[in-house]
């Protein structure tokens, strides 16, 4: 028996809980169920440090688009006002610092393994656990597994070809180099113009000799006016922590500001226009704030997604790289809206060239670069593939995680994921996902959704504990009228329109076109999931007894968000 293992009434365990991945939600989750319920948990982590997506992701540029007095915990007053931030957004460092600073507060990397990589999981029915393999060559046994492994952590790396033939430097950004990367005096080709490449493009011009975006969807983008906090602002944060959470808690997006009532049509004109001006000045997803039916209503939309264009066709001084730039396709919002330090100004710059595949696309790589279906070929030294993730449901797939009877996650979500609230899986009994497709996780502010799953996860086990219990499985009736709700509520709203958007899966060739996130709001979701509880919860099967039914409030519409 490895040393520390417990034995039950049904055989042996290393702990109560593995929680896998050590970002915002593992962290939070080894707190609760080690130090609020007193469980004996591992937290095992694939990197050699703390943070999560942003111990990956490190690229120039990258920093966060939730502003940072709301991109934090707030379960810890004393957290809260023994940290501050430095800029109005948190760069990749800052938010690592941050990280470890909760982590080593609160004690808690001695349960944490690190350089430690989980290869599956299975459920064993007999023993009423999860037997955990990580590449170190063990096997950990535990009550409950919890996935913290985020949503954006699985690098998609297009299967562009010939791209293993290429024979200078390739990176992609969620994989960097902590060392860094020197594009002095180089030739860099960059693939990808979502949240990412617009954020590392401008850096990368500034010392790369010449660099070449290659866009395939043109985006949006809002100037992220990012700037040193003031000391005063510093203070105000720090002494705010009830108003700032109560904000964060009371947002469609938990984000620190809220939206307007006002609708787009309810002013002239001018007044929009004079609106979208200041809003643009402000900066950041802020600019979303300016009306209430942006992305719930088309022609509304359109009026920003002009406003949008115009800009870029005023920044961009080459009339034709404009047009390209500003060849958006769809809603503005209805895909993650970027936000930008000087992107569009960055192509009137003599060293960047825009690359337009909707005119020409990608044929293949070739050891010298990039080859166009015309023919062209673009020399390079470095590529760079800001090309997003295999989100949602990637990371969990590759847990290579297998439920009760055999099923594989992988099969069970042939057709798309079936989740509980995002939150648990039929067929997965004691398995609980945070950030779960199907839970609004990405289109909220992250850390606001994240402290609300693991306080619900850790208030789940502490009942099963007190009620002696210890088997937890959703329904497939409840994944199912999940399902129905989840895309009841992005239907309500302007997402599904961006046909190409990773929400729908639809950046990952041969994923199934699910609509994955929640969009009914993080207040709704909350009220939903405290009802859950209430109903003496509502869509699982606790301890292998009868299921409660789900109720009627899943069924209904949700208001977009
Ligand atoms: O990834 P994306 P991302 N050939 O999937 C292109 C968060 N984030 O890393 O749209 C050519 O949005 C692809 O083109 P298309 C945030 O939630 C946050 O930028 O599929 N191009 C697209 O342009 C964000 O939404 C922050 O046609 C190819 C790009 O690569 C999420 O992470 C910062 C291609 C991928 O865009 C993901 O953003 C950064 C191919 N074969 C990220 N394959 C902040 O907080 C893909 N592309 C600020």
């Amino acid at each position: 028996m490895p040393e520390g293992a417990m034995r039950d009434g049904r055989g042996t365990r290393d702990f109560d809980a593995v929680v896998i991945g050590a970002g915002f939600s593992g962290l939070y989750l080894l707190h609760l169920l080690r130090d609020r319920l007193g469980l004996s948990v591992r937290v095992l982590e694939r990197a050699e440090g703390v943070g999560g997506t942003w111990w990956w992701n490190r690229y120039p540029g990258a920093r966060c688009d939730s502003e940072s007095h709301g991109y934090a915990y707030f379960f810890s007053r004393e957290i809260h006002e023994a940290w501050s931030w430095s800029e109005r957004y948190p760069g990749h460092a800052e938010i690592r610092r941050y990280l470890n600073f909760v982590a080593d507060r609160l004690d808690l990397k001695r349960d944490i393994r690190f350089g430690t990589e989980v290869t599956g999981a299975e459920w064993d029915e007999t023993s009423g656990a999860w037997a955990v393999r990580t590449d170190a060559g063990e096997t950990l046994r535990a009550t409950y597994l919890v996935t913290a492994t985020g949503c954006l952590s699985s690098a998609n790396l297009p299967r562009i070809p010939g791209r293993d033939d290429f024979a200078g430097e390739a990176y992609h950004t969620g994989q960097w180099p902590h060392e860094g990367v020197d594009f002095s005096g180089k030739r860099v080709g960059q693939i990808g113009t979502g949240s990412t490449g617009i954020q590392a493009a401008p850096v990368i011009a500034e010392t790369a000799g010449h660099l070449a975006v290659f866009q395939r969807t043109a985006n949006y983008s809002v100037p992220a006016r990012n700037h040193p906090l003031s000391e005063d602002r510093k203070r105000e944060i720090r002494d705010g922590y009830d108003e700032i959470k109560a904000l964060l808690h009371q947002t469609a997006n938990g984000h620190p500001f809220d939206i307007s009532q006002r609708k787009a049509f309810d002013v002239d004109e001018a007044e929009r226009r004079r609106l979208y001006e200041k809003s643009w000045e402000v900066g950041g997803l802020r600019f979303r704030r300016v009306f209430a039916d942006l992305l719930v209503d088309k022609t509304a939309n359109d009026t920003a997604a002009e406003f949008l264009k115009d800009k870029i066709r005023e920044i961009v001084a080459d009339p034709e790289t404009a047009e390209d730039l500003a060849d958006i396709d769809h809603p503005y919002a209805a895909k993650r809206p970027p936000i930008d330090t000087h992107y569009f100004e960055t192509f009137n710059r003599p060293n960047v060239t825009l690359v337009n595949l909707r005119k020409d696309p990608i044929k293949r790589i070739v050891p010298e670069g990039v080859e166009l279906e015309s023919g062209k070929v673009h020399e390079l030294d470095v590529l760079v593939f800001a090309t997003g993730f295999d989100a949602m449901t990637g990371p969990l797939i590759r847990l290579n995680l297998t439920g009760k009877d055999g099923l594989t996650l992988a099969e069970a979500w042939k057709a798309g994921p079936r989740t509980w609230l995002g939150l648990a899986v039929p067929g997965f009994p004691n398995l609980f996902t945070v950030t779960g497709p199907g839970s609004p996780s990405v289109l909220t502010n992250m850390p606001v959704a994240i402290e609300q799953h693991c306080e619900w996860i850790a208030g789940s086990i502490a009942m099963m504990n007190e009620r002696g219990l210890t088997r937890i499985e959703a329904t497939p009736e409840a994944a199912e009228a999940w399902i129905r709700h989840v895309n009841d509520a992005a239907d309500a709203t302007l997402l599904p329109q961006a046909g190409h958007s990773w929400y729908l899966g639809a950046n990952v060739p041969g994923k199934p076109r699910v609509f994955m996130p929640y969009a009914g709001g993080m207040p709704r979701y909350r009220e939903i999931c405290r009802r859950v509880v209430e109903g003496g919860y509502e869509g699982f099967r606790l301890g292998g007894g009868e299921a409660a039914p789900v109720g009627d409030f899943v069924s209904a519409t949700a208001p977009g968000v």
